[in-house]
């Protein structure tokens, strides 16, 4: 298995998962010009990490790699404990980080993307990021009273939670009060896991 990534971005959270699995991986570290590149266009057309390949297979999206990683080592219980109300849960949690969470940070880290006016530029990104505030409040919320998401084992989401936290730290969205999700961020930069990907990362 290799897994393309770019430090620091989305695909992160499969690093982190492929190090709780301890099955054999490679990395293939892109730099954000090199996502659009032909070569690896042909991998992934949408120029994005993450990127899985398998021998001669590629996977893309993080919440397929996510899921095709945990399948690898079922006994990881990395989505959730075997009940389909576990493993609902855990895609609820996957599902939200990526399709509310994530999406929102590119309003917030590319708003230029999306309008030519630079006012308007900082007015949808501190829009984006009072929305943030409001989506971390409920994952905060789900946090009481349990060390992660789904219960007291790390799943894929959390993987992928803690990355998305790292952005909301590095781009300052306002986090005050949400006192589960700082000691969450804590208990993830604890872990062994975490730590290898971050340091393979240059984190
Ligand atoms: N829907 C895709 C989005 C992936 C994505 O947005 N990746 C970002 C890094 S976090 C990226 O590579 N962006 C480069 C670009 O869009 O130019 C997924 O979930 O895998």
């Amino acid at each position: 298995m290799k897994l393309y990534y770019m430090p620091g971005a989305c695909s992160l959270a499969s690093h982190i998962v492929l190090e709780w699995i301890g099955k054999p991986y490679e990395t293939h570290k892109l730099s954000r010009d090199a996502l659009k590149s032909p070569e690896f266009l042909q991998i992934n057309p949408l120029g994005a990490v993450p990127a899985l390949t398998v021998d001669d297979w590629t996977l893309t999206q993080n919440v397929s790699i996510l899921e095709y990683l945990a399948e690898q080592a079922p006994e990881s219980q990395l989505l959730g404990d075997g009940t389909p109300r576990s493993r609902a849960e855990v895609r609820r949690w996957v599902g939200f980080i990526n399709s509310d969470l994530h999406k929102t940070f590119s309003l917030l880290f590319g708003a230029q993307r999306y309008l030519q006016d630079e006012s308007a530029q900082k007015e949808l990104a501190a829009s984006a990021s009072a929305l943030l505030t409001k989506l971390f409040a409920q994952l905060d919320a789900q946090l009481a009273g349990k060390s992660y998401l789904v219960g007291s084992a790390p799943s894929i989401a959390d993987a992928y939670l803690y990355v998305v936290l790292r952005w909301a730290r590095a781009k300052e969205v306002n986090l005050s009060g949400l006192d589960n999700l700082s000691t969450f961020h804590a208990r993830m930069e604890a872990d062994a896991g975490v730590k290898a990907a971050l340091q393979a990362e240059g984190l």
